[in-house]
């Protein structure tokens, strides 16, 4: 299957805000297929379908060393969020840089999986801060934003060049 195109920071189709999943189908089981492969070829441990251009609710995910824990996550609402913790993040849509962002170490969080379940779960640790660095996602939020405005605008002009070099068939 084709691998998806992950759009990169400051691309403003990035900055859409999500609608939610109607119908849970074939057509976006296969869309969902599509994500997880991307993900783990890049590799990552999560993806919103904000990040390859489709503006639904929808996020997938797996922390796993061995990449066999596979999270579908449709329509995710968190319920309950506890405690803090400091993780290390990068972002697919924003290659190449680290920076330490605090999230909530727990969530309590409720969706519907891949079969239209609806689903609650409890979640700590990294899968709980990828699962809320999803959720920015589709509501367009990235993790530069809670960067200072400086480290963004340094992030963006770096980022600008590259893709300017790119085009230009440079790199
Ligand atoms: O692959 C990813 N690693 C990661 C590390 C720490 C916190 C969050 C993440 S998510 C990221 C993949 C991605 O960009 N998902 O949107
Ligand atoms: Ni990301």
């Amino acid at each position: 299957m084709p691998k998806l195109k992950i759009l990169e920071f400051p691309d403003p189709r990035l900055r859409t805000k999500a609608t939610p999943v109607q119908v849970v189908d074939d057509e976006l089981r296969a869309l969902i297929d599509d994500m997880f492969e991307t993900m783990y070829d890049a590799p990552g441990i999560g993806l919103a379908a904000t990040q390859v251009d489709v503006h639904k609710r929808l996020l997938v995910a797996d922390v796993s060393i061995d990449k066999d824990a596979p999270y579908v996550l449709i329509n995710p609402e968190i319920l309950e969020k506890d405690g803090i913790t400091v993780t290390d993040e990068g972002c697919l849509s924003v290659p190449g840089f680290y920076e330490e962002i605090e999230r909530a170490e727990h969530i309590r969080v409720r969706y519907l999986d891949r079969d239209g379940i609806d689903i609650v779960l409890d979640v700590h640790g990294l899968l709980a801060v990828c699962i809320q660095h999803e959720m920015d996602h589709l509501d367009g939020k990235l993790f530069v934003d809670y960067l200072s405005e400086v480290k963004r605008t340094r992030i963006r002009k770096k980022l600008e060049k590259e893709h300017r070099l790119l085009a230009e068939g440079v790199a």
